[in-house]
């Protein structure tokens, strides 16, 4: 059995062994979901499921604001609620997927214990006091780390559950062309035949409300171009998965090899910073962008903020974005300037 198969085993037999009949289960993905998150709890679940006989309810906080992950979950029947909804106390086991307690992007109550943690975010010091924790930081994909205890534990499953986690890897590493390992190659190549390509032609080509295109125009006018550094701010939005859109779609520009979108989703300034430039350590740099305002983490190329008790009124907004162009350029060592227009003023 290769190693990381190994460890999958004798994690996954550890903490199924802990969990048997410790009660009912609870599954926290982050907030405002991604297909990463949710596969990555769906998968959970289902080894829950056979291999102990219990259902797990998924929770998350914030909305799923994507088309293509709305279309995700009608299509591929994902049950996930909203965290709000639910009386904790019901939960003796809390486990925690493709986020950590403590990072701000989850709404877990930062005061109640969670006792199993699989990420493949940089490990927070706050993991130390979880029973369980499975942190592959080199790993593309938390839905990889799944596949692989499913694997180890010869569990079975349908293509709806293949589907889900072959889009969650797909999506994540942008078909294995961003931050992957061997681990989600062979993931991804396993589940390919296993999903149903139908439903995955619905996800990646969703129809998208009018709206959707004034945000696009509003993007495009609002984006700066400070040498190779883009920076667009929305404003007020109605959906935080927006802010992360856009900036992928941004990172398109010639000459441009870092790209900071910000957004207000009242009360919170959701941030997404994403960069071509390997070496740079993303969620190192948004860490720096948002000290003493708010909390932030990432990967090598791809990483998120947040700051809490914002107004998206255009003069507060104005200055946040000012404070934090002026200390991203800081940080990756570019001279202060002046933005220029990405287009002409309409
Ligand atoms: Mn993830």
């Amino acid at each position: 059995m290769p190693t990381d198969l190994t460890r999958s085993k004798e994690f996954s037999d550890q903490f199924l062994t802990w969990a048997r009949g410790k009660g009912r289960i609870l599954i926290v993905a982050h907030d405002n979901p991604d297909p990463d998150s949710l596969a990555a709890a769906m998968a959970l679940k289902h080894l829950f499921l056979k291999k102990l006989g219990q259902t797990a309810t998924i929770a998350f906080g914030g909305i799923i604001g994507r088309s293509e992950n709305r279309v995700m979950v009608e299509k591929l029947e994902i049950d996930a609620v909203p965290l709000e909804s639910l009386d904790l106390d019901d939960f003796q086991v809390v486990c925690m997927v493709d986020t950590q307690p403590g990072t701000g992007n989850n709404s877990f109550p930062r005061d109640r214990p969670v006792h199993l943690v699989i990420d493949h975010h940089p490990a927070q010091d706050i993991c130390t006091s979880c029973r369980w924790v499975d942190i592959r930081a080199d790993y593309g994909a938390a839905a990889s780390i799944l596949f692989e205890y499913l694997q180890a534990q010869q569990v079975t499953f349908g293509t709806k559950l293949a589907t889900i986690l072959f889009y969650a890897i797909k999506s994540e590493t942008q078909d294995l062309g961003r931050e992957w390992c061997q681990a989600d190659r062979t993931a991804y190549l396993h589940l390919l035949p296993q999903a149903n390509n139908r439903i995955l032609f619905d996800i990646l080509h969703p129809q998208v409300p009018r709206a959707y295109f004034a945000s696009i125009s509003k993007a495009i006018h609002a984006a700066r171009v400070y040498g190779d550094v883009l920076v667009f701010n929305l404003l007020e939005i109605d959906n935080p998965d927006i802010v992360a859109e856009f900036a992928e779609l941004f990172m398109r520009t010639e000459g441009v090899v870092v790209v900071l979108g910000m957004g207000c989703f009242e009360p919170r300034e959701v941030l997404s910073f994403r960069t071509r430039l390997h070496n740079l350590h993303a969620g190192d740099i948004m860490r720096t962008v948002v000290a003493g305002l708010g909390t932030a983490g990432g990967h090598g190329m791809i990483a998120g903020g947040q700051i809490e008790g914002q107004s998206g009124d255009w003069a507060s907004q104005r200055e946040l974005e000012q404070t934090l162009t002026k200390r991203l350029l800081t940080a990756l060592g570019r001279p202060l300037q002046k933005g220029k227009r990405l287009v002409p003023a309409p």
